[in-house]
C-alpha cells in the first residue's frame, strides 16, 4: 500500500490530484485510514506491530504528499513569475500630452517682451459699452468712422468691443489723469467681418499705451522696432504708413517685412512683401482730456495689434481660420515651440 501511493505521489503533477491521492488513503474512507479503524477488531497482540506499520506508512505518505505539494506549489509560482515577466526592453506606450495653444504662447510671448520694457499687464470686458468702445475714443455717435469696425450690437448701449481699446480709456480714467500709464491689455474682440484667410469675426488684439509727460512719436517708433526685432529677428524692418484712427493723431499702421513667402503670391503677404501686423499713433488730446487728462502736460502713444496675423508671419500659418478649427495636427505641430 506505501509503495503504490508513493508511486502514484512521484508520478502526479497536478495539485488536484495529489488532493484526491491524499483523500484516498490518507481521508476519512481512505485505505489507512480504514485500517487504523480497523485496529478494535484484530487480536490484542498483533495490535501494536500492525499499529506500529500503519501509523508509519501513513507518515510516510503524509510526508510525501505534503514534499510534493510544497514542490508543485514552488513549480505554479515560477511558471507565474515567468507569465508574468516585464521585458524593460520593449518601448514605451506613449502618453498623449495636450499643450497651449499657439495663440496662448504668442500672446505670452508678447507680453513677456513688453513687460519687460515696463509695460503692465491688464484687462477689459469683452461686453463694452457703446461710450468705451467708441465715444471716449473720439468716435460720437453719427461718426462716420464708426463704419470702419462693423459691431455686433447687444442693446443700443451695449456692444461686444470691435477693439480692445475701450481699456485705454478705462485704464486713464482709473489712474485720474495724474499718472503716468504704462500698459498693455490683450485679449477677445469682435467684428461683423466676412472670415477669409486673413479675417476672422473674432481675433485678439493686444492694445498698448504709454502717457506720460513728453512721450514722443519717436518714442513709439523706437519700443515697435525693438519689438519687430526681438520677436522676428534681427533683421526685420518695420515701416509705418499714414493712416486714420479717430482716437489718434497722427496715426500710423505698422508694416513688417515678410519674408515667409518671400513676397510672391501668397495669401498672407498678399505678394507685397510686407504685412500690416498693427495700428498705432499719438493719443487724441481729445482722448486724453475725456479720460481727465491735460493734453498740455501729458501726451502719449498707443498701438493696437493682432497677435493671430502675428503667428502667421512667424510660423508661416497660411490661413488665421487654423486658430480656431482646432485641427490637432495643425495644433500638435506648435507644442514643442
Ligand atoms: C484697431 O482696431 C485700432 N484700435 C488699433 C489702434 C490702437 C490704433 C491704438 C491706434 C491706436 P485695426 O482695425 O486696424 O485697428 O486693427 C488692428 C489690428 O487687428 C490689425 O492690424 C490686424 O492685425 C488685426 N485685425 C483687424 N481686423 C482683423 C480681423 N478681422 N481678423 C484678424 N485680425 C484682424
Amino acid at each position: 500500500l506505501k509503495a503504490e501511493a508513493l508511486a502514484r505521489i512521484a508520478e502526479t503533477n497536478d495539485r488536484k490530484e495529489l488532493q484526491t491521492i491524499r483523500v484516498a488513503y490518507l481521508g476519512k474512507k481512505g485505505s489507512i485510514t480504514g485500517i487504523l479503524k480497523g485496529m478494535g477488531k484484530l487480536p490484542k497482540e498483533e495490535r501494536p506491530v500492525i499499529g506500529e506499520v500503519a501509523n508509519h506508512v501513513r507518515e510516510s505518505i503524509t510526508e510525501a504528499i505534503e514534499q510534493k505539494n510544497e514542490t508543485l506549489e514552488q513549480q505554479a509560482l515560477e511558471q507565474q513569475l515567468m507569465n508574468e515577466t516585464i521585458d524593460v526592453t520593449l518601448p514605451g506606450r506613449p502618453v498623449p500630452k495636450g499643450g497651449a495653444h499657439l495663440l496662448t504662447k504668442i500672446v505670452k510671448e508678447i507680453e513677456d517682451l513688453f513687460i519687460g520694457m515696463g509695460f503692465e499687464v491688464r484687462e477689459g470686458p469683452e461686453v463694452e459699452t457703446d461710450y468705451y468702445n467708441f465715444e471716449a475714443l473720439n468716435l460720437p455717435k453719427h461718426h462716420p468712422a464708426r463704419d470702419m469696425q462693423d459691431t455686433f450690437y447687444i442693446t443700443n448701449e451695449l456692444l461686444l468691443r470691435t477693439h480692445t481699446s475701450p481699456v485705454q480709456a478705462r485704464t486713464m480714467r482709473e489712474y485720474e489723469g495724474n499718472k503716468s500709464v504704462k500698459m498693455i491689455c490683450p485679449g477677445k474682440v469682435y467684428r461683423r467681418d466676412t472670415d477669409d484667410a486673413t479675417h476672422s469675426h473674432q481675433f485678439t488684439q493686444i492694445e498698448g499705451l504709454y502717457v506720460d509727460k513728453d512721450v514722443r512719436m519717436s518714442d513709439l517708433k523706437g519700443i515697435l522696432d525693438v519689438f519687430a526685432k526681438k520677436l522676428f529677428g534681427i533683421d526685420r524692418e518695420i515701416r509705418l504708413r499714414p493712416s486714420f484712427f479717430p482716437f489718434t493723431e497722427p496715426s500710423v499702421e505698422m508694416d513688417i517685412s515678410c519674408k515667409v513667402c518671400h513676397g510672391k503670391g501668397c495669401s498672407v503677404c498678399k505678394g507685397t512683401g510686407w504685412i500690416e501686423i498693427l495700428g498705432a499713433g499719438m493719443v487724441h488730446p481729445n482722448v486724453l482730456s475725456m479720460a481727465g487728462y491735460d493734453p498740455e502736460v501729458y501726451t502719449g502713444f498707443a498701438f493696437g495689434m493682432g497677435p493671430e496675423r502675428i503667428a502667421m508671419l512667424k510660423y508661416g500659418v497660411d490661413d488665421i481660420r487654423q486658430f480656431y478649427t482646432n485641427d490637432k495636427r495643425f495644433l500638435k505641430q506648435f507644442h514643442t515651440i
